[in-house]
């Protein structure tokens, strides 16, 4: 009996498990290993992986285009978004190119995620657990 319960247990756990992982990246985030990460391990992290993802040109600054490339869904063959990326990029771009000069620097892009790092802290103790940054994964569409 003890034994099934066991096994049972055991493949909850393994059923479970690629569900509660946390995002893809964000254990690579808490640089430390605590199972935390801090603004400054997110901002580097975060801010590291969508230069290297997303600056096409590589000169350290998002472009509107290369941020716009970002949101398009990977899925070939998608009805493209109006304009240059649609609605939801337009607001978001404003939002993060604080100088309005269509760039987005890597001072910009740590204040979007001071910013977005304070949504996902959910009991705003100032660090991020695994969990918070699965929610706050879930929430955002963006991938960042
Ligand atoms: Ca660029
Ligand atoms: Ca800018
Ligand atoms: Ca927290």
């Amino acid at each position: 009996m003890l034994k099934t319960t066991l096994i049972a247990v055991g493949a909850i756990v393994m059923l479970a498990g690629p569900a509660l992982a946390a995002p893809k990246g964000a254990a690579a985030l808490d640089t430390n290993g605590d199972g935390k990460v801090t603004l400054a391990e997110f901002q580097a992290g975060r801010g590291r992986q969508m230069m290297d993802r997303h600056d096409a040109n590589k000169d350290g600054k998002l472009s509107r285009d290369e941020f716009s490339a970002m949101r398009k869904p990977r899925a070939e063959g998608d009805v493209p978004a109006a304009g240059k990326g649609g609605k939801g990029v337009g607001r978001m771009w404003s939002r993060i190119d604080a100088d309005d000069d269509g760039f987005v620097s890597r001072t910009e892009m740590d204040g979007f995620l001071a910013n977005r790092f304070k949504r996902m802290d959910a009991d705003n103790d100032g660090v991020l657990t695994m969990a918070e940054l699965k929610t706050g994964a879930g929430k955002a569409k963006v991938g960042i």
